[in-house]
């Protein structure tokens, strides 16, 4: 047997493994000790990452549809095809007819070339993947209050901090190596845990203060905890006045959120908000860590902001094991981000309305004509392209069918899409509607990188050859560009994409393939002599003054009334990857939870005579669906949590695609339904 090092396909921990090889097929994976992340350890799904490789369903031929039906066809066929029908629209209707999908499943080399076949070859912005749905509200949120919208810490880290105030992460079940590390602390160190989710999670067991807030009610609670520190005068006032701008306004804001009108609003009591307030000031080596439950609102931005604000109100940012770090979720979603797969930027952060940055990119890609205005985003596009507006579609590595909100009105949407290429490694839902499938090689079956949640550019290697006639991603997408005519797309290997990323990425400019060996660099990393970056904003922000942004809390865009009276929100599991393609082809983790299921308190259940594992309809605005009750007291009364991972019983039938303004990410963590007994 071959053993292979690479990292880790599932989460943005990024972990080391090595995949075992015999005779072309996967047959194993286990941890790396050396990696600075996983040292030896894995998670459930990080030992079993290898088995949907080999699946005697993997895609391994392009598909073209005719009449209605799939047929096995050829790759010239299949690209001239694709570059015939986009390079039709788009001098028909205007390059903004064409829209793409890229993906934080693929590697950063992959993501750049997608977002350089979009604005390159067809001059058009309309390029964005799954952070979208996601951090967005980070990227944002971050980037205005601080400069820089990644994780400010790196995970080592975690190691040495003294109090975790964790909010919206199920941190164990969707982050394990950084779950395990602060149990750790925990437990070894006496490090101390404030919990503040509308639902129990594992670390709840551990945490020194529990806050159990109303669904979308975040804003309201830290503008809280700002009120107490402000009012006991447990700020760090040298910090604000050396190192931040806007103090006075915060102040004047966070004055009216005393902890009685909190309590009314959150149902957190106001004892308790004081005690996180107190406990979470006073501790030097504080950190805050959060995730999707404060990302994915209409006020996700908002939300961002005011941890931001906390974190400078107390200084607590700019230190070792001290900052605000937003857990990245796909293994390569924070690289995805760096290499410019998103709507309103190049690689690097450099925005494509900025002049200067353009002329550059023209310049590097021997192009001109490079679009100003920012491009549609992903539940934009998905819309527009069921509207007419877009007219070819192309994405690799997403499936939006089940994983964007209100699944009826996506399904409406793929149905009329005029033209639709689907780049995968399995034939999803999402496939299903498409006109051309092209088959893409797992992270097993090619090189490139990922870029970890701590910022940690790193190797995946290729272990076996693709299977079939399966192609890597970056070749698709090297020959689509070649196909249209494009010689600026000709490269062999992805170390050639990589070196002309260091030329146009300041932040990536030191990350040369040699210098990746063995465990790859934290950017930035400016020059090839630079030793990359553990933890970001020393000294000073990465935009000079961090800014506090003060904002009031508004509500959720959807609330509960006499007939849709629960609160539903939806969100992960340990053992299953989001749209199930990977962790519902591998027979241990579909072993664990094999069937879709509704969390349900049990006072509730009582009321309504519902028995555990009973099936109930859960009906939205939106629509319907039938699945087995779990009863607990995990959720809070008249409200709900549904796995999304299940397309058998999908929870996006039911969810609304209400988005935050700033950040277009939907409202996934608030809507209102009603739970029937069958
Ligand atoms: N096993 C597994 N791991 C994963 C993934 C997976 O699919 N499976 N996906 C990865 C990806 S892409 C991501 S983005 C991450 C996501 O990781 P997480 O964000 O940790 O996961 P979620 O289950 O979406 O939601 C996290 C928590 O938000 C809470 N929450 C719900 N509503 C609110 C609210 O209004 N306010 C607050 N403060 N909290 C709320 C929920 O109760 C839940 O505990 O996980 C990554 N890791
Ligand atoms: N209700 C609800 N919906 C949500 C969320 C929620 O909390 N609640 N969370 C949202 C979040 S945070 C996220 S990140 C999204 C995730 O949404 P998606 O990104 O749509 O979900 P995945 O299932 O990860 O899709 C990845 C696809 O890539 C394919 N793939 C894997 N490896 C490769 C490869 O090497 N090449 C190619 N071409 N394809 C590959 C897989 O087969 C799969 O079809 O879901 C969002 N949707
Ligand atoms: S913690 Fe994340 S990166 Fe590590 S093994 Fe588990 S899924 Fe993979
Ligand atoms: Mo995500």
């Amino acid at each position: 047997m071959q053993k292979i090092l690479t990292t880790c396909i599932y989460c943005g921990c990024g972990c080391g493994l090595y995949l075992t090889e015999d005779k072309g097929i996967i047959t194993g994976a286990y941890p790396s000790i050396k990696h600075p992340v996983s040292k030896g350890a894995l998670c459930v799904k990080g030992w079993n990452s290898y088995e949907f490789v080999n699946s005697l369903d993997r895609l391994t031929h392009p598909l073209i549809k005719e009449n209605g039906k799939f047929r096995k066809a050829t790759w010239d066929e299949a690209i001239k095809l694709i570059a015939e029908k986009f390079k039709a629209f788009s001098a028909e209707s205007g390059a903004d007819s064409l829209a793409f999908l890229s993906s934080a499943k693929t590697t950063n080399e992959e993501n750049y070339l997608m977002m350089k076949l979009a604005r390159a070859v067809f001059k058009t912005n309309n390029v964005d993947h799954c952070a979208r749905l996601c951090h967005a509200s980070t990227v944002a949120g971050l980037a205005a209050t601080f400069g820089s919208g990644a994780m400010t810490n790196s995970i080592n880290e975690f190691q040495e901090a003294d109090c975790y105030l964790i909010t919206g992460s199920d941190t164990t079940s969707q982050h394990p190596l950084i779950g395990s590390r602060i149990i750790n602390s925990v437990l070894n160190r006496g490090a101390k845990l404030i919990i503040v989710d509308p639902r129990k999670i594992e670390l709840s067991k551990y945490a020194a203060v529990n806050l159990q807030q109303k669904n979308g009610t975040d804003v309201a609670w830290v503008n809280g905890m700002m009120h107490v520190i402000i009012k006991e005068g447990l700020q760090d006032e040298a910090y604000i006045q050396a190192r931040t701008e806007g103090f006075a306004e915060l102040k004047e804001l966070v004055g009216e959120y005393t902890p009685e009108y909190v309590e009314k609003i959150t149902t957190i009591p106001k004892e308790k908000l004081i005690e996180a307030a107190r406990l979470y000031a006073v501790t030097k080596k504080a950190m805050i860590v959060y995730s999707m439950g404060i990302t994915q609102h209409t006020t996700g931005v908002d939300n961002v902001k005011s941890l931001a604000n906390l974190a400078m109100l107390t200084g607590h940012v700019g230190f070792p094991s001290t900052g605000v770090n937003p857990l990245r979720g796909q293994n390569n979603v924070q690289g995805a981000c760096d290499l410019g797969a998103l709507a309103n930027v190049f690689s690097g952060y450099q925005k494509v309305t900025d002049a200067a940055a353009r002329e550059k990119f023209e310049k590097a890609w021997g192009v001109s004509g490079l679009p100003a205005n920012i491009g549609l985003t992903v539940t934009e596009i998905i819309t527009a392209a069921g509207g007419g507006k877009v007219k070819g579609l192309y994405i690799m590595g997403e499936n939006p069918m089940i994983s964007d909100p209100d699944q009826n009105h996506v399904r409406k949407c793929l149905e009329k899409t005029e033209f639709l290429v689907v780049q995968d490694i399995f034939l999803t839902d999402t496939a299903q509607y498409a006109d051309v499938i092209l088959p893409g090689a797992s992270y097993a079956e090619k090189d490139g990188t990922f870029t970890n949640t701590e910022r940690r550019c790193e190797r995946v290697r290729k272990a076996i050859e693709p299977l079939g006639e399966a192609k890597a991603d970056w070749r698709i997408l090297c020959d689509v560009a070649v196909a249209c005519g494009y010689n600026g797309m000709n490269f062999s290997h992805p170390s050639e994409v990589m070196e002309e990323i260091r030329s146009v990425t300041p932040i990536y400019g030191g990350m040369r393939y040699d210098r990746l060996e063995p465990h790859g660099l934290q950017w930035p990393c400016p020059t090839l002599d630079h030793p990359g970056t553990p933890y970001l904003h020393k000294d000073k922000f990465s935009k000079g003054k961090g800014t506090f942004m003060p904002r009031p809390f508004i509500e959720p865009r959807e609330n509960t009334d006499e007939e849709f009276n629960f609160i539903l929100s939806t969100g992960r599991i340990y053992w299953h990857w989001h749209t199930r393609t990977l962790t519902g082809r591998t027979s241990t983790l579909e072993r664990e939870a094999p069937v879709p299921y509704v969390e349900i308190h049990s006072e509730d259940a009582a009321e309504m005579g519902i028995k555990n594992k009973e099936k109930v309809r859960v009906t939205s605005r939106r629509g319907q669906i039938e699945l087995q009750a779990l009863i607990t007291d995990r959720v809070v009364r008249k409200s709900c949590f549904i796995p999304f991972h299940y397309r058998e019983a999908a929870a996006n039938v039911l969810t609304i695609n209400a988005i935050d303004p700033i950040a277009k990410i939907p409202e996934y963590k608030v809507c209102a339904v009603k739970v029937e007994k069958l």
